[in-house]
């Protein structure tokens, strides 16, 4: 098949999601043409199979926004008349969804057949965003307009037809890992650097782009209690608008020799293979993606009962869920695994078989491949 991907060339969830099963097609004999305005965040190297197609927005004075909505419609207009693109697969609706809908019908006019268009909702694109009445009609519009629609869980599935004007056919997809490359790999010079002998004994990590939904505050504050029964320092990864509070925090803590802020990584496995701990307190997850990778490195977590987490992690089996204002009993759970070997160890392992008995990509790849043939074979 030829498939077009469209996503957001950020470090967030849905661009990553987007460019590792544009990848992992790419591997199963797919062509693939990759939309965004820079080449996503883990593209990595060339790959055969997978070509990138830069969003332009050209200002002009009379502008004061971009108009990526159009540049992008234009892009996918240009290219699938070149590669005779199939499908044409939105990650996060807002706006990628109303692009592939205009590429769409720009097609149908002008071209011999127009591609179907799938459309991933990922999380904030429903719940922060296209719930809100600034954006809800087009947003409804656009995903019963699309010729499939997927959600990354069954918590959003519902959310969607609960919050929006919704009536489309909604298929479950989970998100997934390449299982091969996300796995437990140690290096003991990043524990020698961050964690070393004698100075520190555990390693605590929270990786996100650091948006007020992930409550950077609540990772410093369960932090701080762990701190006080475990000798542990925190390696904060990412980046984002609420990095600067987390400095404040950490300072008015007095915690600033016990956390390293790394920045955004591209590499996350290396750190995660070295880490005793994850923390998830966000406000909302649709899925948690973050969490995932984690698991998939032996990593325990300890996250907020929130969306889909429930759906990736079962509370005291391979993980453990609060309810998001219970830091003291995320901090109680941290303590545990950090203290109890036998106990961190079981729910590590847990964790590495949850990811390998239901988040795979050879097992979840085949379903997305599945899920395109039924949307083809399918009129509109
Ligand atoms: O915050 C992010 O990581 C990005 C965010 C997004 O909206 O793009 O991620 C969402 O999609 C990820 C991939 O499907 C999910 O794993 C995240 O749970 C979800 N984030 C939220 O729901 C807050």
């Amino acid at each position: 098949m030829n498939i077009g991907i469209i996503c957001y060339a950020s470090a967030g969830g849905s661009g990553i999601v987007a460019t590792e099963l544009a990848k992992a097609l790419a591997m199963r004999s797919h062509h693939v043409s990759v939309f965004s305005t820079d080449p996503p965040f883990r593209l990595g190297q060339y790959q055969a199979g997978v070509t990138f197609h830069r969003v332009e927005t050209p200002g002009y004075p009379l502008f004061r926004e971009p108009q990526y909505l159009l540049a992008l419609a234009n892009k996918v207009v240009q290219v699938a008349r070149e590669h005779r693109l199939d499908i044409i697969h939105a990650h996060y609706a807002i706006p990628h969804a109303a692009a592939a809908y205009l590429a769409r019908q720009i097609l149908s006019v002008t071209d011999n057949g127009a591609p179907k268009i799938i459309t991933t909702l990922h999380g904030t694109d429903i719940t922060l965003l296209g719930s809100d009445p600034s954006y809800m009609e087009t947003v409804a519009f656009c995903i019963d307009a699309s010729d499939g629609v997927t959600t990354v869980s069954e918590s959003l599935k519902q959310q969607t037809l609960r919050e929006l004007p919704v009536h489309a056919d909604i298929r479950v997809i989970y998100n997934f890992l390449e299982c091969d490359v996300y796995r437990r790999q140690p290096d003991p010079t990043l524990r020698e650097c961050y964690c070393p002998a004698g100075r520190c004994d555990r390693l605590v990590v929270h990786v996100s782009n650091f948006r007020p939904v992930k409550r950077i505050g609540a990772v410093v504050e369960v932090f701080a209690q762990i701190r006080q029964r475990v000798n542990a320092r925190l390696l904060l990864v990412g980046d984002g608008p609420d990095l600067p509070e987390a400095r404040r925090r950490i300072r008015e803590l007095g915690l600033r020799s016990s956390v390293e802020i790394l920045g955004e990584q591209e590499q996350i496995v290396p750190v995660l293979s070295e880490a005793d701990l994850f923390l998830l307190p966000s406000a909302q997850e649709s899925f948690g993606l973050a969490a995932l990778e984690a698991m998939a490195c032996g990593v325990p977590v300890v996250a907020s009962r929130v969306g889909g987490l429930p759906e990736v992690i079962e509370s005291g089996v391979n993980g453990f869920l609060h309810e998001p204002g219970d830091l003291a009993g995320m901090a109680a759970s941290g303590v545990a695994l950090l203290t109890d070997r036998d106990l961190h160890g079981r729910i590590a392992a847990a964790g590495r078989r949850t990811v390998e008995e239901k988040f795979c990509a050879n097992s979840i790849v085949p379903i997305y491949e599945a899920y395109y043939r039924e949307v083809l074979a399918k009129g509109r």
